[in-house]
């Protein structure tokens, strides 16, 4: 059976990208065809400036959407990354694979690097080893799929690359796993910047949709998002990004194509209206049990607890196995 991994980083509030561009798809698709792990990926959001109380409510509250989301701990494991030490046991070997020169060339390292200088702040060694923590992640499962948005596809090549290498130079032991972006949704945009990425650690959140925004917050956003000079509405991403970004949107809560959707409009405004009520109840089943959860948080306890054991005892036979491969003397 195909297994798949995917995380989420506890860096700020689940945005409606990480919801098209990945969760949704989780629960509706890869936990019912394949052997699926998902993890609240806690240790890369230490790669930036951080508060350590808001970091454990977030990595609380993204278990608990992911719950929310349709996640099943019958059929997937669900669990926080931190509580398996198996990751950043891995990790330190992939950093003894990796070149320094493929760190710096990751176009996450160069963004997010420039944001913490101009936030004033000084950039973390651990933000430009965070990709040999993330192939940690993936290859200490034996994982075929990585289930992504676009953003994180070059994550995903760089841990193909090492555990290429890994296998060649130590033998056999890793699984070459590859990205599956959605087809539609892949890189959801900001709604008042929409050249740029929508994502959790906007500074102003006015352009980025959160799951658990109140359907007004919602509607207001989207009423509000940047449209292009213009006034036809057509498809195109380069010339139009503002309304190829609401077609999307539309298009991936209807499960319908957004060049085809085009033709349906014959104003921003009612693609906008349209869009809004679309992402309004979308959410709405989801934000429903979330707030079921938040009632019972021994419940998702229950659920990390379990799912910690389950992926440490699938992930630490072969994270031993390249300790061994690589020259490491075994404990005994
Ligand atoms: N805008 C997006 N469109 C489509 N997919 C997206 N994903 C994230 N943003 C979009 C996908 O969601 C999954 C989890 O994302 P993440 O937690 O690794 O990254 P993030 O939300 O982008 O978080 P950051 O890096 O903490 O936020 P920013 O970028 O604001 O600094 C991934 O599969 C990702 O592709």
């Amino acid at each position: 059976m195909t297994r798949v991994f995917s995380g989420i980083q506890p860096t700020g509030h689940l945005t409606l990208g990480n919801y098209l561009g990945a969760m949704r798809r989780w629960a509706e698709v890869d936990q019912h065809q394949a052997d699926s792990l998902f993890c609240v990926v806690d240790l890369h959001a230490l790669t930036v400036d951080h508060d350590p109380a808001r970091v454990r409510r977030l990595s609380r509250q993204a278990a608990t959407l992911l719950l929310a989301a349709g996640l099943d701990p019958e059929l997937c494991t669900v669990f926080v990354q931190s509580h398996v030490d198996e990751h950043a046991r891995l990790s330190y070997l992939m950093e003894c694979v990796a070149t320094d020169g493929e760190m710096r060339r990751m176009i996450q390292y160069k963004e997010k690097a420039v944001r913490e200088r101009e936030r004033g702040g000084s950039v973390r060694l651990s933000l430009l080893t965070y990709p040999a923590l993330m192939a940690a992640d993936i290859l200490a499962y034996g994982t075929d799929e990585v289930p992504v948005g676009d953003d994180q596809t070059q994550h995903v090549e760089l841990a193909r690359d090492l555990a290429v290498r890994f296998n060649q130079r130590y033998g056999h032991t890793f699984v070459v796993p590859r990205a599956t972006p959605p087809k539609v949704a892949s890189r959801v945009m900001n709604l008042q910047v929409p050249t740029s990425k929508m994502g959790k650690s906007d500074d102003s959140g006015q352009g980025v949709v959160y799951l658990l925004d109140e359907p007004d917050v919602v509607r207001k956003k989207i009423m509000r998002a940047v449209t292009d000079s213009g006034t036809d509405v057509v498809y195109d991403r380069e010339a139009r990004p503002g309304v190829a970004n609401l077609l999307e949107i539309l298009a991936a809560c209807e499960g319908r194509d957004p060049e085809g959707l085009s033709g349906a409009y014959q104003s921003y405004g009612a693609l906008k209206k349209d869009t809004a009520e679309a992402v309004v109840e979308l959410l709405r089943p989801v934000q429903e049990r979330h707030k079921e959860l938040c009632a019972d948080p021994g419940h998702v306890d229950g659920v990390l607890r379990a799912g910690a054991r389950r992926a440490r005892d699938m992930a630490r036979p072969r994270v031993d196995a390249a300790y061994r491969a690589i020259g490491l003397l075994p404990a005994g």
